[in-house]
């Protein structure tokens, strides 16, 4: 097999110092300073083009305790955003996951003057993450753990003032996702995988700042402003699909750089296309929307999937 050989420029495109980075994609080096400016305007011009939220509105960004959550929830305070954070403990004590990175977004919360709310689910419902998958051998973690994630949030959110969730998914999540709905044709997820999906009367508005961005690039950026942030992998996301169509998918960008971003941004412009009346189409798919019957909020069930799991009902 012929070896490429990569030339990486050693001078920032801008200024000529020392780059921190080189953006095969664009084939642009970068500084520190020149890196950090152009991330910032990104978000800035994503939030914008998207019309994701502007300065009058509360924002609530997930706080993982991961490099991308904890990225997003210093830039948007950074550029003058009106933003809050939440943690949810999901009570993995495996390798202390979930004790470890509530001590980061704590630590985080406390340097950069950020509040993020705490939420304990083992305190609040009884049972942790470990516990609910220990009962029911046949839930996926991560399935679970979704579900849980999003109705949290949406329900702390919701009643609050807030109007919209900011999550942290880089591009590397995306086009995972994007890959992983597509070989299994899962036109309802692909019809919803957006970086912006607008607020649906009890569900909240919910947006990605970052889903341009690749994984190195979000982590680049934490590390150049001192953010701390939990480097040990969640012990259940060796068993996620996820993290194979990862790698996958570095291999092809490998092979042929900016693949990544050209799979993402050209499955946006067939959504357009194709999907204009997401509601409509997603009534077809998925079913009319009703009221849980123990807790109010939306599902297409009787019972929606976060009271199944507590109510311990298939
Ligand atoms: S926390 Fe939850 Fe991730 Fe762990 S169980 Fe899976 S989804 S891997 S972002
Ligand atoms: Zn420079
Ligand atoms: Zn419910």
């Amino acid at each position: 097999m012929e070896k490429r050989i990569l030339f990486r420029p050693i001078k920032c495109k801008i200024c000529e110092d020392k780059p921190v980075i080189y953006l095969r994609a664009s084939n642009l080096a970068l500084c520190r300073e020149h890196f950090i400016e152009r991330f910032e305007k990104i978000t800035f011009e994503i939030i914008k083009k998207f019309k994701m939220f502007d300065k009058n509105e509360k924002v609530l960004v997930a706080c993982s305790g991961g490099k991308d959550s904890l990225s997003l929830a210093y830039i948007l305070k950074k550029l003058n955003f009106n933003i809050e954070g939440i943690y949810i403990n999901l009570g993995i004590e495996k390798g202390d996951y979930s004790k470890k990175s509530e001590e980061f977004v704590k630590k985080f919360s406390e340097k950069f003057n950020i509040k993020i709310h705490i939420y304990d689910l083992k305190k609040e419902k009884g049972r942790g993450l470990d516990d609910i998958l220990k009962n029911k051998k046949s839930y996926k973690p991560c399935s679970v753990c979704g579900i849980v994630k999003r109705y949290v949030m949406n329900k702390f959110a919701f009643g609050k003032d807030f109007n919209t969730i900011a999550t942290g998914h880089n591009l590397d999540d995306e086009v995972s996702r994007l890959f992983g709905n597509i070989i299994f044709w899962q036109e309802g997820y692909l019809i919803h995988q957006n970086p912006l999906l607008e607020r649906d009367e009890k569900l909240l508005k919910k947006v990605k700042p970052f889903a341009f961005f690749t994984e190195k690039e979000t982590a680049l950026y934490a590390i150049l402003n001192e953010i701390d942030y939990i480097r040990d992998e969640c012990p259940y996301s060796k068993d996620a699909k996820t993290l194979f169509y990862k790698s996958l998918l570095n291999k092809v960008e490998e092979n042929s750089p900016g693949a990544k971003i050209r799979f993402y941004k050209g499955f946006l412009e067939i959504q357009k296309k194709y999907f204009k009346t997401v509601h409509k189409k997603h009534i077809e798919i998925i079913g009319e929307e009703k009221e849980c019957k123990i807790c109010g909020m939306p599902t297409t069930r009787e019972i929606c999937g976060f009271c199944r799991i507590f109510e311990n009902e298939s």
